[in-house]
């Protein structure tokens, strides 16, 4: 949320920001904004504190000299053009886990569109209770919460728009060939690279809030996945050979993702299906797969409009699976 001292404080760094390398004099800024000389120094302390490299001189004043790849606020906020998301905005140096978080300020009534990020989670969390591996400054680790109230066999939809938002980001702003494994996982060059969870309330058979979380791999190296994971993992820095901005990446996924929630709001999840059709990457395919306790073989037909994956199975029948992990698949991703 953007406070007044939050506020303040973006007015500063703005300041700083466009004098980029240049002394500004404490007098200079402090009239300029209408604020005491000690507020001024007390936010210059705080943006130290937060990872801004700020030198100080007692006569010349204070000069920006680089910007910390955060995605506090004050850096996210004051660049979005959305007109509905991201506006309640909560950032967490670290916390257990941004989906548990969201989904207690979403019962405590935070608006639709409300999103909800850490530079470091404890126990970021996956499908089944499994853990979302989440160091500090290596990920993207968002939670979205969504207010549309949606028929519960539909509730999947918003997970399905938010991978299907970053494959295209990743495409068009990165040139790499981004596909999705159902249900969810989305991937680059066969390794995963994102996952998505949605936690959901419901009244009745109809979805109160609905909370999407999704852990985008930006800069991690190779020994951030040094845990055995379930599938190859890999990250933007990884596949591109230098690292990103995190900034960046999360203001390019909003501003798409805006666009394709409207989308989906406006033509219905049926326009979306072949586009997420198109970028999977088991459609056709040989699979292996687990639901609950059972395994299941068979080709992968398509998909339904609630986000189940249609199955063919060796005797010909043709089965709709829920719920489930994709254990193999014949050649490959
Ligand atoms: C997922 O589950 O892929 C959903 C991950 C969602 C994470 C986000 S981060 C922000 C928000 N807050 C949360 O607490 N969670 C969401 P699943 O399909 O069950 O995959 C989990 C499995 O992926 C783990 O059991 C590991 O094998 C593997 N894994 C864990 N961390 C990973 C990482 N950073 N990159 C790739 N694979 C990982």
């Amino acid at each position: 949320m953007m406070a007044g001292t939050a506020r303040t404080h973006v007015q500063v760094l703005q300041v700083l920001k466009e004098n980029m390398g240049r002394y500004v004099s404490g007098i200079s800024l402090a009239s300029g904004l209408q604020l005491s000389r000690t507020s001024i120094w007390k936010h210059i302390r705080n943006l130290k504190s937060l990872g801004y490299q700020l030198e100080s001189h007692p006569k010349e004043g204070y000069k920006l000299v680089a910007v910390p790849d955060l995605l506090i606020a004050e850096e996210i906020v004051p660049s979005l053009t959305t007109s509905w998301l991201g506006h309640s905005y909560y950032h967490y140096a670290q916390i257990g886990s941004t989906n548990d978080q969201a989904l207690q300020l979403a019962a405590q009534g935070a608006a639709h569109g409300t999103v909800v990020v850490a530079e470091e989670q404890t126990q970021g969390r996956g499908r089944l209770q499994r853990l979302w591996v989440s160091p500090a400054g290596c990920g993207i680790y968002l939670s979205m919460i969504f207010r549309t109230p949606l028929p519960i066999p539909e509730a999947p939809q918003p997970g399905m728009v938010v991978g299907l938002t970053l494959v295209k980001v990743l495409q068009e702003k990165f040139g790499l060939k981004a596909s999705i494994k159902w249900p969810n996982d989305v991937l680059v060059n066969g390794k995963k690279l994102a996952g998505i969870l949605a936690d959901m309330q419901s009244d009745q058979d109809t979805t109160r809030f609905l909370v999407v979380g999704i852990g985008i791999n930006a800069n991690y190296r190779e020994r951030d996945f040094a845990e055995p994971f379930r599938y190859p993992a890999t990250a933007l820095a990884l596949e591109l050979g230098a690292p990103v901005s995190r900034r960046q990446v999360l203001l390019d996924f909003l501003h798409r993702f805006e666009t394709e929630y409207d989308r989906y709001l406006k033509y219905g999840f049926d326009v979306m299906l072949p586009e997420y059709e198109q970028v999977s990457a088991i459609l056709g395919k040989q699979l292996k797969i687990q639901s609950g306790k059972e395994e299941l073989s068979g080709k992968a037909l398509g998909f339904t409009r609630e986000g189940a994956l249609r199955l063919r199975e060796s005797d010909g029948q043709e089965r709709v699976i829920w719920v489930g992990d994709v254990l193999r698949v014949e050649g490959g991703f």
